[in-house]
């Protein structure tokens, strides 16, 4: 007979009445949950002695190569689809008040704090790319009742043409193909960037071990990260996709959304007075971006 949570009862029970009465009451809340559905997990899985030494040697690894420039748990939660998961569910606080707002999608593990902000129209593109494609990108962020906001903070990041962020390679330009803006008293931002590649999530330590295990491959379809800020708002970290890249369907961090699938088109829109770029630029994506307000968003779990 297999091991049931009902043989553990009184056990998992234990554990949870253990939890004091000075614990806050969202630990009050959320730890029993938890406990039991770790035990369950535990009990029904029939996991051995070794495997649960297993699990911990893959956590403590994923900490040893954790850096402010790499977020190895981040990736370990990714490829287990619990960045995607909270992200659902922290854009649905403020999603279902029927206004129109931008979809979010999960951080991943580079963004990074502090990147100075450009002027309008600059390029992130901070050292030679040859043959890359290059990209205007410009919008306008909007509160979710279409009114355009100055001043809000636009950060954007996406890989090199190699398929490495910056800050995965000593060998790039600092703060390569990564830059921050600020929107325009019309609410705008603006700048070039590279049309970005499908590539593989960092899979040499901890979240490659888990995707082994489970037959998977490591490759996300071409994005672009944006992190957008303004006061009085609701923060949005998402991504862009590009419809023509591999891996729309099988993310192996699960963040593709239908209203985040852009095209790359050929360019129209002149660029802001005064740039000094003088590349070719191959495509351009108009991508407007519209904030909840702060008050918009659903803080009932927060409270009792
Ligand atoms: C990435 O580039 C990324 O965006 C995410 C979410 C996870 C791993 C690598
Ligand atoms: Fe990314």
């Amino acid at each position: 007979m297999p091991p049931s949570v009902d043989d553990y009862k009184d056990y998992t029970d234990a554990v949870v009445a253990a939890i004091g009465s000075k614990a806050s009451p969202r630990v009050k809340h959320a730890f029993p949950i938890l406990i039991r559905h770790l035990h369950a997990a535990i009990i029904e899985a029939e996991m051995t002695v070794e495997e649960w030494l297993q699990a911990c040697d893959l956590l403590i690894e994923a900490g040893k190569v954790s850096s402010d420039k790499r977020n190895e748990m981040v990736l370990v939660t990714d490829v287990l689809g619990v960045e995607s998961l909270v992200d659902m569910m922290e854009h649905a606080r403020y999603a279902k008040k029927g206004k129109e707002t931008t979809a979010s999608a999960i951080l991943g593990p580079f963004y990074r704090q502090g990147v100075p902000v450009s002027p309008n129209g600059s390029s992130l593109v901070r050292m030679k790319e040859p043959g890359a494609p290059f990209v205007h990108l410009h919008g306008v962020v909007t509160g979710s009742d279409g009114k355009p906001l100055k001043g809000a903070l636009v950060d954007v990041w996406h890989d090199a043409p190699d398929g490495f962020y910056d800050s995965q390679s000593p060998e790039k330009a600092e703060y390569h193909c990564r830059a921050r803006f600020e929107t325009d008293d019309q609410g705008r931002y603006s700048c070039i960037c590279l049309k970005p590649t499908p590539y593989p999530i960092p899979y040499d330590f901890a979240a490659g071990k888990l995707l082994t295990l489970m037959d998977r491959h490591p490759y996300r379809p071409a994005h672009i990260h944006f992190y957008v800020q303004a006061p009085g708002h609701k923060t949005l970290v998402t991504q862009v996709f590009s419809r023509d890249s591999p891996y729309l369907e099988d993310d192996s961090v699960f963040a593709v959304k239908d209203s985040l699938i852009v095209d790359f088109v050929p360019p129209t829109t002149p660029l802001p007075e005064g740039g000094d770029f003088d590349e070719e630029i191959k495509f351009e994506l108009e991508y407007n971006i519209a904030l909840a307000g702060e008050k918009e968003v659903d803080q009932s779990q927060f409270q009792g």
